[in-house]
């Protein structure tokens, strides 16, 4: 399986994606959890992303682009993935559609998380990262809806819609199901 999940920030895009990689046997891939950890080690790429993350902005295509074409070409990539908040722009999904395409790969499905903004905001505030002031919040749906959404379009053909409201129990076996019915 090579899944790539799209959502809102909040929409528990992270959280999901540790059940189902667990539950498919395949790496959970996560761009934000790879800048936060270089930021974790003040490394110069999260040096690079922090005052994007900080803004609730996108880190420039090009730093995010090599760090997951880096950790796809690890070998426990081979057997699938599951990318979780990658791509977040249509220029993304290009570079993204090009690595696959040097391996010889397509992707299975996209799993596309739908939460109301009201649930989301509410969410991250309960969370409390440093990037989760009511502001940034803002700022990131924002941005969500100017760069990331053009890629339902993109992938429409790939898209699976998951209702990702309820407890985390159940939107893991809805998810699981709708893929059951694709394979
Ligand atoms: P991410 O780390 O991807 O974070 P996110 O979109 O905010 O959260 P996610 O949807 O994963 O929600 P989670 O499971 O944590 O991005 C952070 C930043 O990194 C971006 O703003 C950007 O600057 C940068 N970045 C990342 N990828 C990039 C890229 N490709 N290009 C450029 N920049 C990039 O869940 C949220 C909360 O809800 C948690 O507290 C969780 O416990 C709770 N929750 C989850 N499921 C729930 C449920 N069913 N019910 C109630 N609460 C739930």
């Amino acid at each position: 399986m090579r899944l790539v999940l799209v959502g809102p920030p909040g929409a528990g895009k992270g959280t999901q994606a540790a059940v189902l990689s667990e539950q498919l046997g395949v790496p959970h891939i996560s761009t934000g959890d790879l800048f936060r950890a270089n930021i974790g080690n003040a490394t110069p790429l999260g040096q690079k992303a922090k005052s994007y993350m900080d803004a609730g902005e996108l880190v420039p295509d090009e730093v995010t682009n090599e760090m997951v074409r880096d950790r796809l070409s690890d070998e426990d990539a081979a057997k699938g993935f599951l990318l979780d908040g990658y791509p977040r722009n249509t220029g993304q999904a290009g570079v993204l559609g090009e690595m696959l395409a040097e391996h010889g790969v397509e992707l299975t499905a996209v799993l596309q998380f739908d939460v109301p903004e009201e649930e989301l905001v509410k969410r991250m505030l309960a969370r409390g990262r440093s990037d989760d002031t009511e502001d940034v919040i803002r700022r990131r749906l924002a941005v969500y809806r100017s760069e990331t959404e053009p890629l339902l379009a993109y992938y429409q053909d790939k898209i699976i819609k998951i209702d990702a409201v309820g407890s985390i129990e159940e939107i893991s076996a809805r998810a699981l199901e709708a893929l059951g019915a694709r394979a």
